[in-house]
């Protein structure tokens, strides 16, 4: 499980070909020269298409909408309900990682402990709840982030099993169970838990 794993959820709705290459973060698999000339980040998800590199989950969701996800009826065309589609996008890889990875990062062995602070932490985590109350409420009245399914839906599920994995506590936010549970009854979904788990 990794910012990779987003891609391969998004890659898979799409069901376009691909060739999938696996990397061993700890054996040091982004730090090798031929990876930081795709990625000078040294990290994943990167993709190449059509000889160019994109890095970045959020910008990789919205590339493969666009490019592939329009006909599939899987991504937005240009216009309001696009740009809906890339603030839930955004929104997921900025400010919600940002809350959980601040969160982590002061609770966890992330880092080295005295580095961490138990009441950044504390604040952390009510960002965290802060973000994930934003989306429960947007989903009173909806089945899904924008219209029927999108990528934006595959991006965010991404992240919210993640935190799930995290022991971050899920209870107050029924909607947003309910929406993780309709997106889990995805065929796609469960194929790209298949792969990520072999
Ligand atoms: N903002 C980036 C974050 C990517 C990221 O942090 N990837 C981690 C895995 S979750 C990574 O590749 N770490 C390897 C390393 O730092 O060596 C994105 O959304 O793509």
């Amino acid at each position: 499980m990794s910012t990779a794993s987003i891609t391969m959820f998004v890659l898979e709705e799409l069901d376009v070909p691909c060739e999938r290459i696996r990397v061993d973060l700890r054996a040091g698999g982004t730090k090798t020269p031929e990876f930081l000339a795709l990625n000078p980040n040294g990290k994943v998800p990167v993709i190449v298409h059509e000889g160019t590199s994109i890095w970045e989950s959020a910008a990789i969701t919205m590339y493969l909408g666009e490019t592939f996800g329009v006909e599939r009826n899987l991504y937005p065309a240009p216009g309001p309900s696009r740009g809906e589609a890339m603030k839930w996008i955004a929104w997921s890889a900025a400010t919600l990682v940002e809350a959980v990875v601040r969160y982590a990062r002061n609770t966890t062995d992330w880092s080295p402990k005295e580095q961490r602070n138990a009441l950044a932490g504390e604040a952390a985590l009510a960002d965290v709840h802060a973000c994930l109350k934003i989306v429960d409420h947007h989903l009173r009245d909806r089945d899904y982030l924008v219209g029927a399914y999108t990528l934006a839906d595959t991006h965010l599920q991404s992240l919210t099993e993640w935190l799930q994995h995290m022991q971050i506590d899920f209870k107050p936010y029924e909607r947003l169970n309910a929406w993780g549970q309709r997106v889990a009854t995805r065929p796609a979904h469960a194929r790209a838990q298949a792969r990520e788990s072999a």
